[in-house]
């Protein structure tokens, strides 16, 4: 994902610039640029390809030296990462835009533009946005007329930053998708798409909400909301415990990541969604070409990573109709596989450098498929290097061992990779992308939801202090959320831990069932519920003990030795990310209770980058 960084200050404001360009690398890019309006009355930039080092070794090499400037990082999604395609883009010697997200409509307005004179000299959807403020600010003459004038021509998601030699005392910003924050200071603003670049200069901040337009100068900061209204926003002042490499408040990374979910979701959706459906160029330039070519879909993965692609399996073929097929890394690397024609090999890994995940990727690229996606968290890594298309998922640096918000920001990924898909081949039931995309928007709601339950949560977490054995079940898209509970609870509290189809268990596992042995199911409201009830009532009445995740319109209560907790209510399909959240907690919770080294849990390592 692309990082904005804007400064209008008394100081020079390039290093500042370089500084936040390089806090924001972490979220991946592949090209970085600045403009800056330069002491001899001129806009100038200076872009690289690669990393923000070339690109502050070129500035060193010839300084830009002024007092207003923004800066950007970017993750193309039209055009080739090149030095031309690389922001800031420019109209004429006046005008310098910064932009992350995806101006859908960029062909209508190329040609319109095009139409009036004006010359394209990139292949982005971003220079669109430039030529249009410009034709705007000769019929107005006010930058912030001009780009209030522009925004209802531009269709999509945007953060967005101009600076233009005419006015060069002010920065105009505007956010529809994609987040922007302005850092205050003392005769110095400043604007960021993540509060994280601008922590060197300020501690003070002010979130851009939806539709916002403003204007930042030196001393003075001003914010219309989406119906013109001129209105102020909440200052924030910063809290350490906000850092990430920071445990904060919470007694464990682990839990902090875990209640970190909300917020990073809603990173991990932000300038992916339209107003009914999701942009597929988040997934890269070529992604529309090459999506219309699928035809069946190939995952690779490994732990945890390997339940969200089992999840992703329920929704690409229950939702998009795409056949599709989940290994493990370890065994697809080393057997004979039978590649269908037009298959897209898709592989998932937190860090990126996964050994197993990589050689599978390698092997995959030898087997003739069509193309290679990587979902991943980290966008310098080699997975994301060697892959065809990206999407890279936002959930900040993952300290704790166990992942949490890096699964389920995976699975928002995939989500988004079943829409894209089923959007481009036009294989979803008519209604499913709005409706779905109406409900991502409400998923960070419905996260924070169940994580208020915490507590309910630490109380059932005794049950299992003096407990070895522990059977999870779920059904459809829900096995493999019972899987990956059953994987949290073995990796850190160190208790034995199987999953089943909830289907399979009178054909073994029932033997086990004793009152010694707890049995967790997750029991969304769906079409598997009543029978998912009778597959409970086996285990009741053997004296099993039951802990029940259950949607609160699931009619399911408390009895002797049932434990229900109700669950918010959510659309079938987004079930699989909500009810991980439960699952995680109670693993944590049973690990503080057995005074486990949560964090860092025996014999186990964070990113696996050996076999
Ligand atoms: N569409 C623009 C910006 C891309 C972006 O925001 N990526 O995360 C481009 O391709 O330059």
């Amino acid at each position: 994902m692309c990082g904005i960084v804007g400064a209008v200050a008394e100081r020079s404001i390039t290093p500042i610039l370089v500084e936040g360009l390089k806090r924001l690398e972490y979220r991946g890019y592949d090209s970085a640029g600045v403009a800056v309006f330069t002491q001899s009355g001129q806009l100038q930039r200076c872009r690289r390809v690669g990393k923000v080092a070339e690109l502050a070794q070129a500035l060193a090499g010839e300084p830009l030296n002024g007092h207003l400037g923004i800066a950007h990082t970017r993750w193309a999604t039209h055009g080739a990462p090149s030095e031309r395609n690389a922001h800031p883009h420019f109209s004429g010697e006046e005008l310098a835009v910064v932009h992350n997200g995806i101006i859908e409509n960029h062909e209508e307005l190329r040609s319109r533009l095009q139409g009036l004179g004006y010359v394209f000299s990139s292949d982005t959807d971003t220079e669109t946005i430039v030529h249009l403020l410009q034709h705007k600010l000769q019929q107005l003459g006010d930058l912030a007329a001009a780009l209030k004038a522009a925004i209802p021509e531009l269709h999509g998601a945007y953060g967005l930053a101009v600076i233009s030699a005419k006015q060069p005392d002010r920065i105009l910003a505007a956010r529809s998708g994609s987040p922007l924050v302005i850092g205050l200071g003392l005769g110095e603003n400043f604007l960021a798409s993540d509060q994280l670049a601008l922590r060197q200069v300020t501690d003070r901040f002010m979130y851009l909400e939806e539709g916002d337009i403003a204007e930042i100068r030196r001393d003075s900061v001003q914010i219309w909301d989406a119906s013109g209204q001129s209105v102020q926003r909440e200052q924030v002042q910063y809290h350490e415990g906000a850092e990430a490499a920071d445990k904060g408040a919470y007694r464990h990374f682990m839990l902090k990541e875990i209640h970190e979910q909300p917020k990073v979701v809603q990173r991990t959706l932000e300038g992916r969604l339209g107003t009914d459906h999701v942009l597929v160029q988040a997934f890269g330039p070529q992604a529309e070409e090459l999506f219309a070519k699928v035809r069946n879909v190939q995952i690779v993965a490994c732990g945890t990573s390997y339940h969200a692609g089992m999840v992703a399996r329920y929704w690409l073929e229950g939702l998009a109709g795409i056949p599709c097929q989940v290994e493990v890394a370890s065994e697809f690397r080393y057997r004979k596989v039978v590649v269908q024609p037009d298959t897209l090999f898709v592989s998932i890994s937190q860090s990126g450098e996964t050994a197993d995940t990589l050689a599978a990727l390698r092997n995959a690229k030898e087997l003739g498929y069509l193309a290679s996606l990587a979902i991943c968290n980290v966008g310098i890594s080699s997975l994301v290097r060697e892959s065809d298309l990206t999407l890279l998922t936002q959930a900040g640096p993952e300290i704790g061992v166990a992942s949490t918000k890096a699964f389920t920001t995976q699975l928002v990924g995939l989500m988004l990779l079943t829409l894209s898909l089923g959007q481009v081949r036009g294989t979803l039931e008519a209604g499913v992308a709005p409706e779905l995309v109406e409900e991502l928007r409400r998923l960070p709601t419905r996260l924070g939801e169940a994580l208020a339950m915490d507590k309910t949560v630490e109380k059932i977490a005794e049950l299992f202090a003096e407990k070895h054995h522990t059977l999870f079940l779920g059904r459809g898209a829900q096995y493999p959320v019972a899987m990956e509970g059953a994987l949290k609870l073995k990796e850190i509290s160190y208790i034995h831990a199987e999953a089943y189809p909830a289907g399979e268990l009178k054909h073994g596992p029932l033997a086990l069932v004793d009152s010694d042995m707890p049995v967790v199911t997750v029991a969304p409201n769906n079409e598997l519920l009543e029978k998912l009830k009778s597959n409970l009532q086996e285990v009741a009445a053997r004296g099993g003990q039951l802990i029940v995740f259950a949607d609160q319109q699931a009619g399911m209560s408390n009895g002797a030795g049932t434990h229900v907790v109700n669950m918010p209510h959510i659309h079938d399909a987004l079930a699989p990310i909500l009810y991980t959240l439960p699952l995680q907690l109670l693993s944590y919770y049973v690990a503080v209770f057995k005074g486990t080294d949560v964090d860092q849990p025996r014999n186990l390592a964070k990113s696996v980058t050996v076999e």
